[in-house]
């Protein structure tokens, strides 16, 4: 990800006058130290562009608008600044920390990002030393606040939600496996042995990793795990082994089998959690049900509202599943559709479904909202693939370890 090139990441400004904690908001966000000493007096107080990686929400880069709120002879220049910033904000987070006093920069700023149908989070900082009314400030200023407190690191996880809320649609991750590959690798993508419905087509996942692979300029090679010794066989003809294996999670121990542990191997499932949501939190999640206990509650989502059907993978196979991966007593909740409760404090774990009814926005708010409650949570590809033991192989190209 580190890759992304700055134009694809989501530009977040923060505006806020001198001493409002803009820079240490950074680097509370980032888990960095990277941000920015305060600009000496007489230096240059252009805005400063910072490429991060904000987990999990993705690549971004932060602008730091130092000086911006600079008075006097400076005016001029310093509308002429802003609107440069503005014009290049995908979000903005406006920062106002004790003792607020008058509001007119705010404002200033707050209109000008609303009349671009810029999305402008409120950050109340500093609540650790106090003195601020929240309800004042919202009142005054008509949006929302986040208290938070960059010292901290109070509210950070749900500023981090409020932020995942407001990115704008349109800035998904948009590629599915096509960033860790070079043009002209080979992928060598594997199916089951009988291929089941639709008939006469292929499912959209493998739909979608070919047409990215394509987009990248990769070579997408498909055969079932019955060919998959010929495939192999064709490939070693070459010298070698694919760059890369997508297999389906169903044959992953044929395909694991066959491959040298050097050969990277991941699933289709494991690469659409990805796409769709954060899978270092997926992961985790998953992980989270060896230490469920005994009356923990346990919330199953479905994005879709279905009848539900006897064996029921989200109503019936899952608790199975969970009861017998924890050995604990447990309840569960499911909730379909829209249902997902703003409240998840009362879970020890929350399992989604696949989302691929979901765009990326939707299913990484209902991972931000589980991370900023506590609640572990993860989907149903990344649990059944801890359970079937084919996890730490298939996440091992993906993530850093750790
Ligand atoms: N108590 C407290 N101090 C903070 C907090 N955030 C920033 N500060 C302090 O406020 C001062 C200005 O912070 P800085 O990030 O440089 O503000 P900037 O000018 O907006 O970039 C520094 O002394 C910080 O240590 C916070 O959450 N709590
Ligand atoms: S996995 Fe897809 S089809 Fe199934 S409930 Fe979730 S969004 Fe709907
Ligand atoms: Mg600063």
């Amino acid at each position: 990800m580190l890759d992304t090139p700055k134009a694809n990441r989501l530009h977040i400004a923060i505006f806020g006058r001198r001493n409002a904690g803009k820079s240490s908001l950074i680097n509370a966000l980032t888990g960095q130290d990277a941000a920015l000493v305060s600009p000496m007096p007489g230096t240059t107080t252009d805005p400063v562009f910072k490429a991060m990686e904000l987990l999990p929400i993705g690549p971004v880069v932060f602008i730091d608008t130092a000086g911006i709120d600079d008075q006097g002879e400076l005016g001029e220049l310093r509308v002429e600044r802003t609107l440069r910033v503005m014009d290049r904000t995908d979000l903005a987070l406006l920062v106002v920390s004790p003792p607020a006093g008058d509001l007119s920069m705010e404002r200033e700023w707050l209109e000008g990002l609303k009349g671009r149908g810029i999305p402008v989070v409120g950050v109340c900082n500093k609540v650790d030393v106090g003195g601020m009314d929240l309800g004042g400030l919202e009142g005054e200023l008509g949006i929302r606040f986040v208290p938070v407190s960059a010292r901290t690191g109070e509210g950070i996880e749900f500023l981090k939600e409020a932020i995942q809320e407001a990115v704008p649609e349109g800035w998904e991750r948009d590629t599915i496996v096509g960033d860790l590959l070079s043009p002209g690798q080979v992928v060598l993508l594997v199916a089951p042995q009988d291929i089941q419905a639709p008939k006469g087509r292929l499912i959209l996942p493998q739909v979608q990793v070919m047409r990215d692979l394509l987009d990248h300029r990769c070579v997408g090679v498909m055969a079932t795990a019955g060919e998959l010794g010929v495939s192999l066989e064709f490939f070693r003809r070459g010298g070698g082994y694919p760059d890369l294996v997508i297999t389906d999670s169903q044959v992953f121990h044929i395909v694991k089998e066959k491959l040298p542990p050097e050969v990277p191997l991941t699933s289709f499932s494991i690469l659409m959690a990805r796409y769709k949501g954060d899978l270092k939190t997926l992961v985790d999640g998953a992980r989270a049900v060896m230490s469920l206990k005994d009356g923990d509650r346990v919330l199953i989502a479905e994005a879709c509202t279905h009848h539900p059907l006897k064996g029921d993978i989200g109503r019936e196979k899952l608790p199975q599943v969970i009861r017998e991966m924890s050995g604990a007593e447990l309840g569960f909740d499911v909730v379909a559709g829209n249902d997902f409760p703003r409240e998840l404090r009362g879970y020890s774990l929350v399992v989604h479904c696949g989302g691929c009814m979901l765009n990326r926005k939707h299913m990484m708010s209902r991972i931000m909202r589980a991370r900023s409650h506590g609640v572990p949570m993860t989907n149903y590809g990344v649990l059944l693939a801890l359970r079937s033991g084919i996890l730490d192989r298939a996440v091992g190209m993906l993530l850093p370890s750790g």
